[in-house]
């Protein structure tokens, strides 16, 4: 089982507000649109959607732009099988990438779906030149983005993302647009099918794995790292790459469900002693174990000077989903309690442990924080 975060955009607004965009170094809302996020953080796993890489891909990890990476020798990739949801009509793709010196032609960094030696259906790879370009393939021909160069292979991490809105292949670099876009009016063709040897699975690292020598004569092998691999079902703006880019290794912050409950200390003025207790959900991406307890703080939305730290924390399988929760209690005090019914978004956020480092989490519940004056027996 995992979680889905179905309620994003509400999420996303709010992270917004909590966050200020003045910091670089704070980790930024995943933007809308995602479909997968692959981060390299020791896992194959896509935290975000369904689509993960599968347990027998052949990869390693090093360190990363955002914790770890996944780290291509010549002989690794990375295996997502076919998924309609890979497959959107616009389309942004994202990552961060660090090689030092060109790993040569037409080396693939991430590529849906392969025929023969030939083409994807869309497609990061170092392009004819050994540089960087983004494409789609529309059942024609191959439809390229206009070229980073060969001087993005000088051993730090770069960031690039490619678009294609349905009239123009984008690639941008750092966070600027390359040149002004590839005007074409096409449509992505999925669903590849006339070749010798064809997939439609997702590949990270590699280009049609499976093809043998006589037919895929050429190594097109992604020798560097590769890191925060994402593929979102719309055109982000250049301003949302800009900001990924920016915020470098604090990277996007990791949207976690939290089940936010009022309670009260047992019998002991109900008050003046209000709490709140907090389900942080694991998932099969997400291990609350790992949560760095002291870095935990629970706010009304909007409140941005009383930052409650827990009082207590336990893990508990609180919705028998098999993966531990982390059940923590928080004090709210009750001068800072609404005066209407309306309810209020709780924000809970902190910093968790993964491979290679630590990233920070938000979630949001809506509760009803209102004084419990006249309002016994409610609960
Ligand atoms: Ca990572
Ligand atoms: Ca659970």
């Amino acid at each position: 089982m995992k979680l889905k975060f179905t309620a994003l955009g509400q999420l996303v607004l709010l992270i917004g507000l909590a966050v200020p965009h003045a910091c670089s170094q704070m980790c930024v809302p995943p933007p809308q649109g995602m479909i997968s996020w692959w981060t390299g953080d020791g896992t194959t796993l896509d935290y975000f959607g369904l689509n993960d890489g599968l347990t027998t891909s052949p990869v390693s990890y090093a360190a990363g732009e955002v914790a770890d990476a996944f780290s291509f020798n010549g002989s690794q990739f990375v295996q997502v099988p076919r998924s309609a949801s890979l497959e959107p009509v616009q389309i942004t793709v994202d990552a961060w990438v660090n090689a030092a010196g060109s790993p040569g032609l037409t080396r693939y960094i991430v590529t849906k779906g392969a025929v023969d030696e030939l083409e994807g259906s869309y497609a990061l790879y170092t392009g004819a030149a050994g540089g960087l370009q983004f494409y789609i393939f529309d059942g024609t021909a191959v439809r390229l983005s206009p070229d980073a160069g060969t001087g993005v292979w000088d051993g730090k991490w770069h960031h690039v993302a490619g678009t294609f809105d349905g009239t123009a292949v984008r690639l941008f670099l750092d966070g600027n647009e390359v040149g002004t876009g590839t005007p074409i009016v096409t449509t992505i063709a999925y669903g590849l099918s006339a070749g010798t040897i064809v997939t439609n699975d997702l590949f990270i690292g590699d280009f049609n794995p499976n093809c043998p020598s006589n037919i895929c004569p050429d190594d097109l092998h992604f020798i560097g790292e590769v890191d925060e691999i994402e593929i979102f079902e719309r055109v982000l703006s250049q301003k949302e790459i800009a900001r990924i880019f920016a915020a470098g290794q604090a990277g996007k912050c990791l949207p976690v469900k939290v089940d936010v409950d009022r309670s009260s200390h047992d019998g002991r003025d109900r008050h003046s002693d209000d709490s709140v207790t907090a389900a942080i959900l694991g998932s099969v991406a997400f291990d609350a174990a790992d949560i760095v307890q002291h870095t935990l703080r629970l706010f009304p939305a909007g409140d941005r000077h009383h930052h409650a730290g827990p009082q207590s924390c336990r893990l508990k399988d609180v919705n028998a989903d098999t993966f531990p929760d982390l059940v923590c209690r928080f004090h709210i005090e009750e001068q800072r309690h609404r005066d209407d019914d309306d309810d209020t978004t709780v924000l809970v956020t902190g910093q968790v442990s993964v491979t290679g480092g630590q990233r920070t989490f938000f979630g949001a519940d809506s509760i009803d924080l209102e004084s419990d004056h006249g309002r016994h027996g409610d609960h």
